[in-house]
C-alpha cells in the first residue's frame, strides 16, 4: 500500500510557503548530470514507459539529450492539456511531474493549453463523444487551467531550486494559433499530407468507429490538430519531443510522422502510464472520477485519502510511477506543510548520528514500544518509512531514501498511526 501525499500538489496555500530547508535539501537533491539518464531512471522508476520511435533516421532520443554532442543540448519538451473542465487532476500530475523533471535536468517545457483543441474533443481512451463545449467555457476553463499550471511551476521552482540551471516553463495556448488560421488553407496546407488509411487506422479512432454512436467529423479530425501543434512547436521553439499518457499514442504518432514528412527531422514521443481508478478505468472528469489538484474542487484531505486507499494491485498497474510522484511530491512539502497535513501526527526533531538504525528512529521517536514487542513490530511489517516497508530494525537509515532531500521522513505505524521525523544536523 502506498500513501502518497500530495496536498503540496493541490494549489493554492499549500504552496505559498517557501520551504525553509531548500538550502539543506539542496546539498541532498538527486543530480541530474543530463537527460539521457534522466530518461533511464524515470523509465526504471515507471514513470516513463514507451520512447518511440526507438530509432530516428538522424539521431536517436538519448543523444538529443547527450551533453557532449555539440548544439543539441538545451531541448525542448511539450505536453498539452484540454481544458473541458477549470481544473488539472490526479491523472495530469504524471505528465506535469516528467516536464518537471525535464526542466530541472536544463530543459525547457512547454506546458500547452489546448483552447483550441478542447472544443473537438479528444477521442481517445474514450468509449462516448465529449459533450460539447461552448467557446466561453472552454475559455475560462484554458484561464483556470493556465493559472494552476503556472502555480504549480512557480511552486515548483521555488520549492526545488538548487543552484542549477534550470529550463524554462512556458504556458502557451494551441487556440493563439488556430484562431487567425483560415479553414481552407490550413486544409490545403495541412491535410494533403495526411493519409485516410494511417488516420482511421489509430486505436482512438478504430474503437470509436465500431461503437453505436460511431464518431463525428470533430473528434475524427483531433489528431490531425494535435499533430499540427506538434509541427507547430517544433518549427517554432525547436521541440522535438512530446510527452503523454499511454492514450496519447496515437496522436503522437501522427505529429511524428506529419514532421518527418514535412521536414525529414526527427522526433520522438515519450508515454507515461495511464493512472486508473481500482475498476481499471483511466482516472478523469469523463469516467466521472476525477481527484482534482484544485484544493477548492478536491480538498487537500480528500487528496490524500485517495492515495492513501489505493490497493496494491492497482499500485502495481499503474507501476511504481504513482509511489514515485507522491514521494516527489512528499519531498516538495516543508516540515509546515507535513505538519498541518498530518493533524494527527506526532512531530519530533531528532538528530541524526551516524549508524541510526531503523530501530532507533522508531524507539526515538516514540513510535514502538520498548522491548521485543517492538522490535516485533517491525519484522512483521508494520512500519514503514517514506511509504516503503522496512523489515530490519537494524538497517542503517540512507540519505535520500529514508530522509528525503527536505530532511523528514515519514513513518508509518499500522495503517494509520504517522510520526514525522525532522532530522537536525544531517
Ligand atoms: C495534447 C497535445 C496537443 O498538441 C494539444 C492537446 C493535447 C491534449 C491531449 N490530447 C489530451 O486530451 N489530454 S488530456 O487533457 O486528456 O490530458 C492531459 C495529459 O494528461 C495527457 O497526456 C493525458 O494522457 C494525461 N492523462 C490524463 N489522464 C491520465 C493521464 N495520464 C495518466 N493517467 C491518467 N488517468
Amino acid at each position: 500500500m502506498v500513501a502518497p501525499i500530495l496536498r503540496c500538489i493541490s494549489w493554492g496555500r499549500w504552496f505559498c510557503t517557501p520551504n525553509p530547508l531548500t538550502a539543506l535539501s539542496s546539498g541532498l537533491r538527486e543530480t541530474h548530470s543530463g537527460a539521457k539518464g534522466l530518461l533511464a531512471v524515470q523509465k526504471a522508476r515507471g514513470l516513463f514507459k514507451e520512447f518511440f520511435p526507438e530509432k530516428g533516421t538522424k539521431v536517436e532520443l538519448p543523444e538529443l539529450f547527450d551533453r557532449s554532442i555539440a548544439g543539441n543540448f538545451p531541448q525542448t519538451i511539450y505536453c498539452g492539456f484540454d481544458p473541458t473542465a477549470d481544473s488539472l487532476h490526479v491523472g495530469h500530475l504524471l505528465a506535469l511531474l516528467g516536464l518537471f523533471h525535464f526542466q530541472r535536468a536544463g530543459h525547457n517545457v512547454i506546458a500547452l493549453v489546448g483552447g483550441a483543441t478542447a472544443r473537438l474533443g479528444d477521442p481517445s481512451g474514450r468509449t462516448k463523444e465529449r459533450e460539447a463545449l461552448d467557446a466561453e467555457r472552454v475559455g475560462s476553463n484554458a484561464g483556470a487551467l493556465r493559472q494552476g499550471l503556472e502555480t504549480l511551476a512557480a511552486n515548483h521552482q521555488q520549492l526545488f531550486a538548487s543552484g542549477q540551471t534550470w529550463g524554462s516553463f512556458t504556458v502557451l495556448d494551441n487556440s493563439a494559433w488556430y484562431q487567425k488560421q483560415h479553414l481552407v488553407d490550413f486544409l490545403a496546407a495541412v491535410g494533403g499530407h495526411f493519409r485516410m488509411g494511417t488516420l482511421l487506422s489509430r486505436l482512438s479512432v478504430q474503437t470509436r468507429l465500431k461503437s453505436p454512436e460511431g464518431m463525428s467529423l470533430s473528434e475524427f479530425f483531433y489528431q490531425v490538430l494535435q499533430a499540427y501543434d506538434f509541427y507547430y512547436l517544433f518549427q517554432r521553439y525547436g521541440c522535438r519531443v512530446q510527452l503523454g499518457g499511454s492514450d496519447q499514442l496515437g496522436n503522437i504518432t501522427s505529429g511524428y510522422e506529419f514532421i518527418h514528412k514535412m521536414t525529414g527531422e526527427d522526433v520522438f514521443g515519450i508515454t507515461l502510464p495511464l493512472i486508473t481508478s481500482t475498476t481499471g478505468a483511466k482516472l478523469g472528469k469523463s469516467a466521472g472520477n476525477a481527484v482534482w489538484l484544485s484544493r477548492d474542487k478536491t480538498s487537500p484531505f480528500e487528496l490524500y485519502q485517495f492515495f492513501v486507499r489505493q490497493p496494491d494491485n492497482s499500485v502495481e498497474r499503474c507501476t511504481q510511477a504513482l509511489y514515485h510522484s507522491s514521494i516527489d511530491a512528499l519531498e516538495l512539502m516543508s516540515d509546515q506543510e507535513l505538519k498541518e497535513l498530518f493533524k494527527e501526527a506526532s512531530f519530533s526533531e531528532l538528530v541524526l548520528d551516524p549508524g541510526t538504525s531503523v530501530l532507533d528512529t522508531c524507539r526515538k521517536a516514540n513510535a514502538i514500544p520498548d522491548g521485543p514487542r517492538g522490535y516485533r513490530m517491525i519484522t512483521e511489517g508494520g512500519v514503514s518509512i517514506n511509504h516503503r516497508q522496512v523489515t530490519n530494525p537494524e538497517s542503517v537509515l540512507v540519505i535520500g531514501q529514508h530522509i528525503l532531500k527536505n530532511g523528514l521522513s515519514l513513518l508509518k505505524i499500522g495503517k494509520r498511526n504517522f510520526y514525522i521525523i525532522k532530522w537536525l544536523q544531517l
